[in-house]
């Protein structure tokens, strides 16, 4: 407990044991004097201690020192991938007991509540990046169980680029800015990543989730989680099954145009920290159903791929998604600094009944967590930090090293002791000690990578094949795109020969426009440089276990709701507030949000002679921070509209919503707007786009929210 004031966070917060231990080092300055480090009243915090009024600074001034010198070292070193995040606290609650399959206590009990923090990210940018990068998006959780800290560090991806951890920093020094000139930022268009990639065949499923929109999230809460690797579970009796980890949201899996992604960029690069802010603030709480695979450890040998590569799903159709759990984010940090920042994840953070597997990616980390926070952290006491520590009391002979916080008392720090009378015991298993699952393992030790992973192909085939045709027309469009960027013939050459062995019209697609001639298309495999030290890398020729898996896809996602969905209002003076209060009731009675647009942030007045206050102008916003729109009517609001002043920013408006294909609600009077934009005619044929004459107009435009875009028309609407 830190010696300042102690407050209730907000009053709103739901209590649970993490965070009733936090609010014991969260203070609050309000009524309080300011004060020194050292609890000392400032008298003067507005000049420094001088020699006389025009004369020099004197060192002696301990309080401009200690203000200084704690600014100067403010900054502590961003995670060197991950570096942009956002958290938020909540609660897993188990609607199902794993008993049978874990002895985890937080998973035996039906309805155990366990407090989480969770902290998503982009990988690549630095902290100050853009949300809407193309990129994977990490996804990891700390569990603040009764028996320890348990972490899944996931992403929103099922599959890695590489299976080895050796290769990690090769991956990440190619992903990141170029080490010349430090460009380009928060992006993987350029040279040294798509050399890497075009050198490494294990990367091509990864790369099909990463040219789909799934690297263009709408927001964290429409987005799936994974464990990635394959983990064990160990019950009572010791019988061991494979387990992999899956998040559902609540609210299906969305995600935006790439088109729009880049001018969200600009507009407003914190778009998906907003939304995950606001959706909480306004008690709109982001939710996700959690699942788990089993596969009992005698079938691991039974399917075509190995369990243990981490460039591997277990399609659905194999194994079931068993949904036992619930994951809700409903408190905003009080700090992002204290939190979210420091919070420091391990998958390497256990408890008993979970294990890991021999993944040989997953073995590296279990290296890398600890020590990446040394040098972000800088103490081997980051546990101490108030958001990491457990919630049950920690007793160790550890001491000392820098920032240490806890104070042991006693003579003892080493074991066994009989000074200390023996303590701390450790625990048998019976009483929750931690025991690793016993394994044989037996073998010639060997720098090799395992005949079981050479397949490289077979699974970006899948995810591929189970694209809907607007899907794999935007992964096409984000290959050639990413390509473009990227200046060697070579290295374009080679990426289209990888393409070749996942489907020959998308190898073709991409060629003809990057500028690849293709009738070198017919070569598979061609891209394997003949070097004898590679040759492993090879991949073998084999198709899929199945064709085509149904959760690849998110045409078939959860379109039943338009919770936490935001609906820009284009108002004017003159507007007709009835109709537009009616329909601003009915969405956010179905959880939707609504802000008022308008030529200015001048009040409104409407046709009642009342006023509007608009949140945004046309200007200070843009159609890409919106789901749809809802032009609202009245003669007079229609005429201002069309204004030579508003006229091309209210067009620009729609017609840009238009391009993204969501929905946009023309209310009565308003045709001169839809006839003079890209809409035009074609409002009466396209099932997102309602107008004024529609009867159940209201309710089609839900239902076209909630569908979120209409993606098969995308062609259309952009002729
Ligand atoms: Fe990480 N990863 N990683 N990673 N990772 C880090 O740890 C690393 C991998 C993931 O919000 C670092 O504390 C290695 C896979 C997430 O704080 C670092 C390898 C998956 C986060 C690190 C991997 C992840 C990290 C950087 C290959 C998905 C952000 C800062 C062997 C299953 C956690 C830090 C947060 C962060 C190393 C591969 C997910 C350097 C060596 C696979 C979500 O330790």
């Amino acid at each position: 407990m830190i010696n300042s004031k102690n407050i209730d966070m907000k009053e709103d917060t739901p209590l649970n044991q993490k965070s009733e231990q936090l609010k014991l080092d969260t203070t609050l300055n309000e009524n309080e004097k300011l004060t020194t480090n050292q609890g000392l009243k400032i008298n003067n915090n507005q000049d420094s201690l001088k020699s006389a009024e025009r004369g020099p600074t004197l060192l002696e001034d301990f309080i401009l020192r200690e203000k200084i010198t704690h600014f100067d070292h403010e900054r502590i070193p961003e995670r060197v991938v991950h570096a942009r995040g956002s958290g938020a606290h909540g609660v897993f609650k188990l609607n199902k007991s794993l008993a049978k399959y874990t002895k985890a206590r937080f998973l035996a009990e039906e309805g155990t509540e366990t407090p989480v923090f969770v902290r998503f990210s982009t990988v690549a940018g630095s902290k100050g990046s853009t949300d809407m990068a193309r990129d994977v998006r990490g996804f990891a959780i700390k569990f603040y169980t009764e028996e320890g800290n348990y972490d899944l560090v996931g992403n929103n991806m099922p599959v890695f680029f590489i299976q080895d951890a050796i290769k990690f920093p090769d991956l990440v020094h190619a992903v990141k800015p170029e080490p010349d000139n430090e460009m380009p930022q928060a992006a993987s268009a350029h040279d040294t990543f798509w050399d890497f990639i075009s050198l490494m065949p294990e990367s091509m499923h990864m790369i099909m989730w990463l040219m789909s929109d799934r690297a263009i999230p709408r927001s964290f809460s429409r987005m799936e989680g994974f464990g990635v690797h394959s983990f064990k579970f160990i019950n009572e009796e010791g019988k061991v099954h494979f387990v992999k980890f899956h998040f559902k949201p609540k609210l299906g899996v969305h995600s935006v145009a790439w088109d729009e992604a880049q001018r969200i960029s600009g507009v407003d690069p914190d778009f998906h920290k907003r939304d995950l802010w606001e959706s909480i603030e306004k008690g709109i709480f982001p939710e996700w159903d959690f699942g788990v695979q089993l596969i009992p450890e005698e079938d691991e040998d039974t399917f075509d791929f190995d369990l243990l590569d981490p460039t591997k799903i277990v399609p659905e159709e194999l194994v079931p998604v068993e949904l036992v759990g619930t994951l809700t984010l409903n408190r905003n940090p009080d700090n992002f600094f204290a939190e979210t920042e420091q919070v420091a994840f391990h998958p390497g953070h256990l408890v008993p009944g979970i294990d890991f597997t021999n993944d040989p990616l997953l073995q590296g980390r279990l290296f890398s967590y600890t020590d990446t926070q040394l040098s972000r952290l800088g103490s081997p006491n980051f546990h101490e930090i108030p958001i990491n520590r457990s919630i049950n009391t920690v007793h160790n002979n550890q001491r000392d090293g820098h920032m240490r916080q806890q104070i042991v008392k006693g003579k003892v720090s080493y074991e066994p002791n009989s000074i200390g009378g023996g303590c701390p015991f450790q625990a048998m298993m019976k009483e929750g000690g931690f025991s690793s699952h016993e394994e044989r393992i037996s073998g010639t030790k060997i720098r090799e990578r395992s005949k079981s992973f050479v397949d490289h192909y077979s699974q970006a085939k899948l995810f591929y094949n189970s694209q809907s045709t607007p899907e794999k027309i935007h992964l096409q469009n984000a290959l050639i795109f990413e390509l473009s960027k990227v200046t060697i013939p070579e290295i374009r050459e080679r990426l289209v020969g990888q393409l070749v062995n996942i489907d020959k019209f998308l190898a073709w697609r991409v060629a003809e426009k990057i500028g690849v001639e293709v009738t070198e298309l017919d070569f598979p495999n061609q891209s394997i440089p003949a070097d004898g030290n590679r040759i492993d890398l090879q991949s073998e020729e084999k198709e899929p276990e199945i064709k085509i898996s149904e959760a690849l896809s998110m045409e078939n996602t959860v379109k039943n709701t338009i919770q936490g969905r935001k609906i820009g209002f284009i108002i004017a003076a003159g507007v007709d507030v009835g109709a537009s209060n009616d329909l601003k009731m009915k969405l956010e009675g179905k959880g939707g949000t609504v802000e008022l647009i308008a030529p200015s942030l001048a009040p409104v007045r409407t046709n009642d002679g009342s006023t509007l206050l608009s949140k945004h102008s046309l200007t200070s916003t843009a159609s890409v921070c919106f789901d749809a729109l809802y032009i609202a009517g009245g003669e007079d609001a229609v005429k201002e509209l069309l204004i030579p002043e508003n006229r091309h920013l209210v067009l620009h408006f729609i017609n840009e919503a238009y391009k993204h294909c969501k929905a946009i609600y023309f209310d009565a009077g308003t045709e001169p707007l839809y006839m003079n934009s890209n809409v035009g005619a074609r409002a009466h044929e396209d099932p997102a786009i309602i107008t004024g004459e529609d009867a159940e107009g209201t309710d089609r435009f839900i239902q076209a929210i909630a569908n979120h875009r209409v993606w098969d028309l995308e062609l259309d609407r952009n002729a």
